[in-house]
């Protein structure tokens, strides 16, 4: 567990063979990301075990965050807030960018810099009761997580600006028509189908996982000249690897399961 100065934990740890479980708590601010949350979300990924080969990011309590902790925001100068955003970019940058794949699972609100913060995940299960909104506009601030670059990335400008400029909020089903979500479930089924998915990330090759990770979005921003490049090294490296040989031999030797449909 990490903990910040005081004795509540606000990242809660457990690890369940190659899962690792990252849970918000901090229900009674409604998981709202102060510093403090975000150095304990840094500390737990810095402890993560090499047996972890996935991540599940949820919360504890009625809602997965508010956003960020507005109590931080009055005392702050131009250049804290300047340090804050980047501390912030840090660990997300961290989140997105790591050895391993993140699953969030979202319910409640998902607002502001919680909505920042599922942005860092790979995949996006949201139950029933979550709901998404950058209410930054409203507090007469603005996105300072990583939003304008990460959520901008999921839905694009305009959805953001419209979500921005009128307070639009999505439900899930919007959530999973608009691309924020990859998943819906009912209330409550959200761990369940989270470690399902989890055990199906887990079970593919690493150096497959840590390219899908760490070259897309690189492809995703590299001229199409580069990009084919860039893919095609990464290709060849990865179908190198020891894991992809025996793979590939095993659905040779009719060994491997099929692609079915789920
Ligand atoms: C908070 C925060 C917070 C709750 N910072 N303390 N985010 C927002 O603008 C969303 C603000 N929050 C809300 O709209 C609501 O709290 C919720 C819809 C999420 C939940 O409502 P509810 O009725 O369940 O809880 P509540 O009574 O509003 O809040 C419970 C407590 O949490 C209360 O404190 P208490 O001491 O009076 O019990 C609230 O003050 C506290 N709380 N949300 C601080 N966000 C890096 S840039 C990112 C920019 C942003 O994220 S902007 C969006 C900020």
């Amino acid at each position: 567990m990490s903990s910040s100065s005081s004795s509540v934990p606000l990242v809660l740890l457990r690890e369940q063979g190659s899962v690792a479980i990252l849970e918000l708590n901090r229900p009674d601010k409604r998981n709202a990301i102060s510093l403090a949350m975000v150095q304990a979300l840094d500390r737990c990924l810095g402890r993560l075990s090499p047996a972890v080969k996935v991540i599940v990011l949820a919360a504890r309590g009625e809602h997965f965050s508010a956003g960020l902790d507005l109590s931080e925001i009055p005392e702050m100068t131009a250049a804290q807030g300047v340090h804050h955003s980047r501390a912030w970019y840090q660990v997300f940058d961290r989140m997105q960018f790591g050895r391993v794949p993140v699953i969030a699972l979202l319910h409640g609100a998902v607002v502001g810099g919680g909505l920042e913060l599922a942005a860092c995940a790979h995949v996006r299960v949201a139950e029933d009761s979550a709901y998404f909104g950058l209410p930054e506009g409203q507090r007469g601030i603005f996105l300072g997580g990583s939003g304008s670059v990460r959520v901008t990335k999921l839905i694009g400008v305009s959805r953001v600006t419209e979500m921005m400029l009128t307070g639009r909020v999505y439900n899930a089903d919007d959530a999973l028509r608009i691309g924020l979500a990859h998943h819906t479930v009912p209330a409550g089924a959200g761990m369940t189908k989270a470690l399902e998915l989890a055990a199906r990330v887990a079970g593919n090759a690493e150096m497959s996982n840590f390219a899908i990770l760490h070259t897309l979005p690189l492809i995703a921003e590299q001229p199409m000249s580069h990009g084919l490049m860039t893919e095609s090294l990464i290709a060849a490296i990865t179908q190198s690897e020891p894991a992809a040989k025996e793979r590939v031999q095993a659905f040779l030797a009719k060994r491997a399961a099929k692609v079915a449909p789920l």
